[in-house]
């Protein structure tokens, strides 16, 4: 079986067409994950017992989104010390600043790569895990790179009329 190394968190089901970015490039990337709903707010013993057991299930990255009141990349960094990549979910009131900031704005001592707001971030957050798998594994990391390479090769020279 091969070891699960990318965990992708989120606080709703809600979250899960935003988060799927981050899934479908792995996917694309040929890279295991799992996806679970752990929410700080409503599941918080869930957040603890994952966060607890994130070092030893062998975890190397946590990809973390919520919205609103998002607490749970930073409180799930405040349980481990597997590198926690945070994705603020747009949200309807407050088209997501509010989960920027209350992702973004860590204490000194406890950091969460925060990705940008919403789908490009998720993304993002997928591609920043694959690039810390990658510093570990000549697979990945040609995969990743054949993958940046194609990205560069499909940006035309000039714009075109649509
Ligand atoms: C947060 O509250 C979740 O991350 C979600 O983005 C937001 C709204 O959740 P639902 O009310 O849609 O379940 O905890």
């Amino acid at each position: 079986m091969t070891q699960i190394q990318v965990g992708i968190i989120m606080g709703s089901q809600s979250d899960w067409p935003t988060m799927k970015e981050a899934a479908d490039i792995l996917d694309e990337l040929n890279i295991p994950y799992e996806a679970k709903i752990v929410s700080a707010h409503r599941t918080p013993d869930r957040l603890w017992d994952y966060g607890k057991k994130a070092v030893d299930r062998g975890l190397h990255v946590i990809i973390a989104g919520a919205g609103g009141a998002a607490h749970l990349p930073g409180m799930m960094a405040s349980k481990t010390r597997v590198p926690v990549i945070g994705v603020p979910v747009q949200t309807k009131a407050l088209s997501g600043v509010d989960s920027l900031y209350s992702i973004l704005q860590m204490p000194r001592g406890f950091p969460v790569a925060t990705m940008a707001i919403g789908a490009a971030g998720a993304k993002n957050a997928g591609l920043m895990a694959a690039g810390i798998l990658a510093n570990n594994n000549a697979d990945i990391a040609a995969r990743l790179d054949a993958w940046r390479d194609a990205l560069s090769a499909s940006i035309p020279d000039e714009p075109v009329d649509e």
